[in-house]
């Protein structure tokens, strides 16, 4: 897969350097390229932002050099067969970045992150991207960053990791918090005693059956306390009968489709 990240502080994307997703690049799994948006102004302040059109607070990026830059990384990827590559926009009035979307991005040949800065890029850049990108405007969530290199961390590392080989054991991609829809179960390691607390004592029993069911019930429970939220976009055409039996004892209809909280 090839990245491009574009950005005023390219220095903030060291930190893909390290890491799982450093080695993926060492690797050649990962063709990660980052730019610095001003080496493509003309003027000798290398400027890349104005005053907003229609006054207010802040500034605004100029559409210019954003042109030049993207188009100048718009042919890099090997996007062959046609398909267009994926401009990302990282900002907090995009869609909510997810790990459905993350799953879906990681099938792509080539991306490219617009790192905006101060009150965001001029609406026409995103317009005439649209003529060779597939533009996606996205968020990490509900808050507002100060740019879009935090988010781009965040999401070069979730796309990355799902990219095969990237992570050495692929299992661990499938017990993973909202691989399913879920939350994580808890993790224990040695010692099973540790200042007064035990490990549950099913983990320590052998019996893989029952441990996976605990897990599964763990899993179920906890989404309910933490993210209620997650079991009502659940599809429950894929619950047990024994996930339908505890999702009801934590105060839940389950239908053969949906999963609904008890007034
Ligand atoms: Cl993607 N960008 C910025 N600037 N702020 C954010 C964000 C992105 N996601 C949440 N807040």
């Amino acid at each position: 897969m090839r990245i491009d990240v574009v950005s005023i502080f390219p220095e903030y994307l060291a930190a893909l350097d390290l890491s799982l997703i450093g080695k993926a690049r060492q690797d050649g799994l990962l063709d990660l390229n980052v730019h610095d948006l001003r080496d493509f102004t003309t003027d000798r302040h290398r400027t890349v932002d104005d005053t907003p059109y229609g006054g207010g607070a802040g500034m605004v990026m100029k559409a210019e050099p954003w042109a030049q830059a993207l188009a100048s990384v718009a042919g890099a990827g090997n996007d062959d067969g046609g398909k267009r590559p994926v401009l990302i926009v990282p900002s907090p009035a995009g869609a909510v970045f997810t790990q459905a979307m993350a799953y879906e991005l990681a099938e792509e040949q080539h991306l490219v992150f617009a790192c905006g800065r101060y009150e965001g890029i001029d609406e026409r850049v995103l317009e005439w991207a649209g003529e060779r990108f597939d533009v996606r405007p996205v968020s990490l969530g509900d808050y507002v960053l100060n740019g879009g290199e935090v988010a781009v961390l965040a999401m070069v590392e979730a796309i990355g990791r799902l990219v095969p080989g990237v992570v050495g054991n692929p299992e661990s991609l499938v017990e993973e918090s909202h691989s399913d829809g879920l939350l994580e179960y808890p993790v224990y390691t040695k010692p099973s005693s540790w200042r007064d607390r035990n490990v549950p004592d099913i983990l320590l029993s052998g019996n893989h059956g029952k441990i996976a069911q605990w897990r599964r019930d763990q899993q179920l429970q906890r989404t309910a306390a933490r993210r209620p939220d997650l079991l009502e976009k659940i599809d429950a055409q894929q619950l047990s009968k024994a996930d339908r039996a505890a999702l009801q004892a934590l105060g839940y209809e389950v239908t053969a489709d949906r999963v609904l909280r008890r007034p």
